[in-house]
Order: structure tokens, then C-alpha cells, then sequence
């Protein structure tokens, strides 16, 4: 299994890729606010566990096996982020918020909040619901 850091840069390479097409050193590093060195160095690594090759000057590829994870994290990622937008987080939080979380949970416990997730998007009432519930706890007085 990756380490958090690792998932990080699996899942950065791997939406970077999604959106660009590539993924080079440098916009993981910018993405990732890390020096480049660092990423030399973690790409050099994923490249040794499979998850991706590295060709100093022709760029990066994912394998199969860094695809199929760098999908399932990147999906973990923007899963976290519905989740915190339904139960009403602010959205200056939830970016971070779910960086802060995302290694920290069992596929288990992802899964559920995947049910919770749907629960609500299946039925926009119960999200309405809750925001009612998230202004009255808001508005009550501080005990
Ligand atoms: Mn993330």
C-alpha cells in the first residue's frame, strides 16, 4: 500500500494528467507546493514500485496499476468533498479540510460516507433538511 505521501502524488499525477494530458515535475511540484527535487525523487520511487514510469526528459506515464489507484484517490478526493459540502462546511475549509483527512480513514469508512453521500443527493430534501438544522444550531443562543 502507498504511504499518505505517496497517495498524494499518485493522485496529483493522476488528475494532472486528466486535465493536461501530462504531468511534469515541475506542475507537481506546484501543485503539490513541494521543490521539485522532492518530486524527482517520490517520482523515482513510484516509478521503483510500479506505479508509474520515469523518463528523465520525455516525461512521466502511469502504469496500470498507478492508474486504477490514482483513480480510486482521486474519487476518494472529490467523494470527501461533497461529503463536507453536504453536511455544510464552508467552502475556504473543505479543500483542506479533506487533504487533512483523506489517508486517515479506512476504505470502509469511505464506502459509508459513499451511502451517506447518495442518501442525500438522492433526495435534495433531506439536504435542504439539514441546512435548516445546521441555521438553527447557528442561531441558538452559546450555552
Ligand atoms: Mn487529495
Amino acid at each position: 500500500m502507498p504511504t499518505p505521501s505517496m497517495e498524494d502524488y499518485i493522485e496529483q499525477i493522476y488528475k494532472l494528467i486528466e486535465d493536461k494530458g501530462y504531468a511534469r515535475v515541475s506542475d507537481i511540484a506546484e501543485a503539490l507546493a513541494v521543490h521539485p527535487s522532492s518530486v524527482t525523487k517520490m517520482v523515482q520511487k513510484l516509478d521503483k514500485d510500479g506505479y508509474l514510469i520515469y523518463e528523465k526528459y520525455r516525461g512521466l506515464i502511469l502504469t496500470p496499476k498507478g492508474k486504477k489507484i490514482g483513480k480510486r484517490l482521486l474519487s476518494r478526493h472529490e467523494l470527501l468533498e461533497d461529503f463536507l459540502r453536504i453536511i455544510g462546511v464552508e467552502e475556504a475549509n473543505i479543500y483542506n479540510d479533506v487533504e487533512g483527512i483523506e489517508h486517515h480513514l479506512s476504505w470502509d469508512a469511505i464506502d459509508r460516507i459513499g451511502d451517506l453521500v447518495q442518501y442525500f443527493q438522492e433526495d435534495e430534501s433531506r439536504i435542504d433538511l439539514l441546512k435548516k438544522l445546521n441555521k438553527q444550531a447557528e442561531n441558538s443562543p452559546e450555552t
